[in-house]
């Protein structure tokens, strides 16, 4: 296959399934992305069919593989695009019988045996794919055999699922080439990033007409999560490996002059794990990277001090989102949180001090012990700091502890039913209830919950656009309208529907 722009051989074609189908893309494949600049640095002609940006209908995905065919194909994605990886690989079987498919990323690292035995993949890579991608298809490329490959596991000539040994991560994360943003439409994704209400504040702040200011550029500095929240699946695995703070920077000056950004969002697990790194990064962005703004995706509460919230604020961050899920000691416990109610409220009144708090706190209910009590408290203390949340249920990934505990138990009997029944689902609409309560109670109290934090949120916002003077505007007043509510209405509406169907 050539490939039209380059001119030169297309040996592998990666692709993206779709994402939330229901809402505009709005997160670029970075997981291929990366794998395509490490092909292409090998000398191994590559694409990527982002079928995600392009949300082609599904016959116009079996034209393009009845028309074009590639020596590999490799799918990635999580567990919520496993239904469409099963239906796109079996196509490609039948429309190019000699295709060697492989895939790789969340839907496939879990489970290897359930995904090789239930679909018409050969190989799936396990885990982190920048080592193994290349080997895995220089190898399927010559028709060699795959059982020296480390971290990938494939179906035997024999129908047998052989694992083999697993790959040590990657020692020296600036090794990575910048992930292949030629391959994907990065304008549409740019386009639909949008900019978050904290940002407008502190650009109103700061005198910058809002035209001034890009739309959020996601970027990673680190991989690896040392935590183990119960629900959470870590697909870098415990140990977290930072890039040096000048490839960072020198990353960001290139999506600065490449895409025009000044906003870059850090979609890391956990960005302040080394707060002395932070510091680094923080002083040097502030030196070197003028005018840049930058939004925190993931932080842990307790590694946020009152000098390090300054040191951020000076170099213009303008939002730390820290993982919150609930304000009852108890139930933080059972989730693995490592994290008490006192250490997660003094954090947010810190950032809210700083004005640099979340637009809004992700919360999660229905966990087993979660009663009526822990319910109040995360209310309580939610309307108290005057932060919008909403609600989901604990959803058991494939790769969680959650999962294994419930397969344990026997209530995730069919495995590979479970992954197909994720299809493309938020986890407010894939209702695996693990609660003591029946799902209509559940459903009630968490739409109940809701009510009453949108009620109160609405009071304040009415309240502050009273009082709120036209510059600065306050909190709320700045929210009202904003995207942020339309999210929190839309996620009730999803509940109520839930609710009047369970
Ligand atoms: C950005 C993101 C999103 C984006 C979408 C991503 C996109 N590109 O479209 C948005 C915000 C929409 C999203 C939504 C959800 N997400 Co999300 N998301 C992420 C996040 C933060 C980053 C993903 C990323 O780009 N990673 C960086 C790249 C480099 O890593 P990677 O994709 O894993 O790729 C590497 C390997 O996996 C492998 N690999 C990947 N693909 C392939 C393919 C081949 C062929 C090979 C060989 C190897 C390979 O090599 C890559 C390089 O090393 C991750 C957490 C994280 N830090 O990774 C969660 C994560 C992927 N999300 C997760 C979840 C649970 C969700 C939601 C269900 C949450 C919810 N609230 O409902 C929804 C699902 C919505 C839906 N209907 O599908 C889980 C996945 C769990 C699972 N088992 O699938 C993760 C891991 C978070 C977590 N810790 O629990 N998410
Ligand atoms: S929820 Fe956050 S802190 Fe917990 S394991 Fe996942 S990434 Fe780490």
């Amino acid at each position: 296959m050539i490939c039209p722009r380059s001119g030169k051989n297309c040996d592998v074609l990666l692709v993206y399934p779709p994402v939330m189908r229901h809402a505009r893309p709005t997160d670029p494949p970075f997981g291929l992305m990366y794998l395509a600049a490490v092909l292409r640095e090998a000398g191994i002609g590559v694409r990527i069919l982002d079928l995600n940006a392009l949300r082609w209908p599904d016959e116009q995905v079996r034209d393009y593989f009845r028309e074009q065919q590639f020596p590999v194909v490799g799918i990635g994605g999580m567990t919520t695009v496993y239904y469409y990886v099963k239906w796109l690989v079996e196509w490609i079987r039948q429309c190019a019988p000699t295709t060697k498919l492989i895939g790789g990323g969340s839907f496939a690292t879990p489970l290897p045996e359930i995904v090789l035995t239930h679909t018409a993949l050969d190989a799936v890579c396990l885990g982190e794919g920048e080592q193994t991608i290349v080997p895995l298809v220089t190898a399927l490329l010559s028709g060699r055999a795959l059982d020296d490959i480390a971290g990938i596991a494939f179906r035997s000539p024999s129908g047998t699922v052989v694992k083999t040994p697993s790959r040590p991560l990657l020692k020296d994360l600036d090794q990575l080439p910048w992930p292949a943003y030629d391959l994907v439409d990065m304008r549409s994704y740019l386009n639909a990033t949008g900019k978050r209400p904290s940002l407008l504040r502190m650009a109103q702040r700061e005198r910058i007409p809002p035209e001034e200011l890009s739309n959020a550029f996601i970027m990673f500095s680190a991989r690896g999560c040392p935590f183990g929240c119960t629900f959470c699946y870590r697909n870098f695995g415990r140990q977290v490996r930072r890039h040096s703070v000048a490839y960072v920077i020198d990353h960001i000056r290139f999506a600065r002059e490449q895409f025009g950004v000044n906003n870059i969002a850090f979609y890391d697990e956990t960005f302040n794990s080394n707060p002395s790194w932070v510091r680094e990064f923080s002083r040097r962005a502030r030196e070197e990277l003028p005018g840049t703004f930058f939004w925190i995706g993931g932080a842990r509460a307790d590694l946020l001090d009152d000098d390090l919230l300054c040191d951020l604020k000076q170099s213009r961050f303008y939002e730390v989102s820290v993982g919150v899920e609930s304000f009852d000691d108890r139930i933080l416990a059972e989730m693995g949180k490592r994290l008490d109610a006192a250490t997660l409220r003094g954090t947010l009144e810190r950032l809210l001090a700083h004005d640099l708090a979340p637009s809004y706190l992700g919360m999660l209910y229905g966990f087993p012990g979660d009663d009526e009590l822990s319910l109040r408290r995360s209310v309580d203390e939610i309307i108290r700091l005057g932060i919008p949340a909403y609600f989901q249920f604990p959803l058991p990934f494939p790769g969680t502890a959650l999962f294994e505990q419930l397969r344990g138990e026997g209530r995730i009997a069919d495995v590979e039913r479970f992954m197909l029944d994720m299809a493309d689902c938020m986890t407010q609409k894939l209702f695996f209830n693990i609660s003591r309560y029946p799902d209509e109670a559940l459903l009630r109290m968490v739409r109940e919950a809701e009510e009453e934090i949108a009620a109160a949120m609405a009071r304040r916002q009415a309240c502050a656009s009273r009082t709120a003077p036209a510059f600065p505007p306050r909190r709320w007043f700045m929210l009202a309208g904003s995207r942020v509510w339309a999210r929190i209405a839309r996620r009730a509406a999803a509940i109520r529907r839930l609710g009047r169907t369970a």
